[in-house]
């Protein structure tokens, strides 16, 4: 048996107003209660460091670099990868990169127990639009200040886990966990940051915005035969609403443990990665079962073309 105790920390909202410093003093109080629970694996969500920015529309894109860190770690973030090398804790989590050759991505590392950075991963899917848009009630500028992820989806056996790394939107495409699958992923880590209420269909309503969010991730995790954690981002940050949600989803597409708070909250559940083994030897072993033969369009074509 392989087991571990993995831990998602979600987070109530950050105010544009909160330092980085704050924020980060927030992760280590959620870090020191999932080592006082024997976490050795913790979750933070997407855009971790800072209010989620994309809400607001900026003519200059380059006013928006303030929420970006041009370096991992750095000062503010320093004392979370101290802490987590002192406890003997992987971590992941979100935030705004922007490189030295001046590319802006939705990133989010994944560190070994000694606090290493051993992957990274760009986030694929950017949700919303380039532009303002005055017919939706909040806008969601992500395509506008994010370029797509230039990394592709990896996966890194990290503490003797299979582990890969998705962002938010990237949840809701069973092409995110496939290619995580074909690397025979165990852990998949996704942090997000949703509002609870669609921009373009207000009587959606909070709870099928959260039924969508399970109903992935739950798939994902059972076509996989893998772990899944998803952690939220949540609450009112500067008017916006969050929602939370966070869940650990076991390679049944059970949920083994959910947030019930829109705050700070640590949530965890022991994980045996051996269960991973008997769905990815059986009804999900891609090598005898999959037909790519019949899977040509979905690599070489994007939208959706009906017959005429
Ligand atoms: N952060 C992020 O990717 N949020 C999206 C909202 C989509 S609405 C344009 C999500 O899929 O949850």
């Amino acid at each position: 048996m392989r087991k571990m105790i993995v831990g998602g920390a979600q987070m109530g909202p950050i105010q544009q107003a909160d330092s980085r410093e704050t924020v980060v003093a927030r992760m280590m109080e959620l870090m020191r209660k999932a080592h006082a629970e024997g976490v050795k694996m913790l979750v933070y969500p997407e855009l971790a460091l800072t209010t989620f920015f994309p809400r607001w529309y900026a003519e200059d894109r380059a006013e928006m670099d303030r929420w970006f860190e041009s370096e991992m770690p750095n000062g503010a973030t320093q004392p979370l990868f101290d802490l987590a090398r002192e406890m003997g804790m992987a971590f992941t989590f979100g935030f705004a990169e922007l490189t030295p050759d001046g590319h802006h991505y939705n990133t989010s590392i994944l560190t070994d127990a000694q606090a290493n950075i051993v992957g990274t991963y760009r986030k694929v899917h950017l949700p919303g639009h380039v532009d303002h848009d005055p017919e939706r009630t909040h806008q969601h500028l992500e395509k506008r200040y994010f370029e797509p992820g230039d990394l592709g989806f990896n996966v890194w056996r990290n503490e003797g886990v299979v582990m890969g790394m998705a962002i938010c939107n990237d949840r809701r495409w069973p092409e995110t966990y496939r290619e995580l699958g074909l690397q025979g992923v165990e852990l998949i880590t996704i942090g997000y940051n949703t509002p609870s209420v669609n921009s373009q269909k207000g009587a959606e309503g909070l709870r099928q915005r959260l039924f969508h969010s399970d109903l992935s991730m739950q798939a994902g995790a059972y076509q996989n035969s893998t772990y899944v954690v998803g952690v939220a981002k949540a609450g009112t940050e500067d008017g916006h609403h969050l929602m939370g949600g966070s869940i650990i989803v076991d390679p049944d597409g059970e949920v083994i443990a959910r947030a019930e708070t829109e705050g700070d909250e640590l949530i965890f559940a022991e994980c045996d990665f051996d269960r991973c083994t008997f769905g990815k030897a059986t009804v999900f072993d891609f090598a005898r079962h999959r037909r790519i033969e019949h899977y040509q369009r979905i690599g070489r074509q994007t939208g959706v073309i009906v017959p005429v």
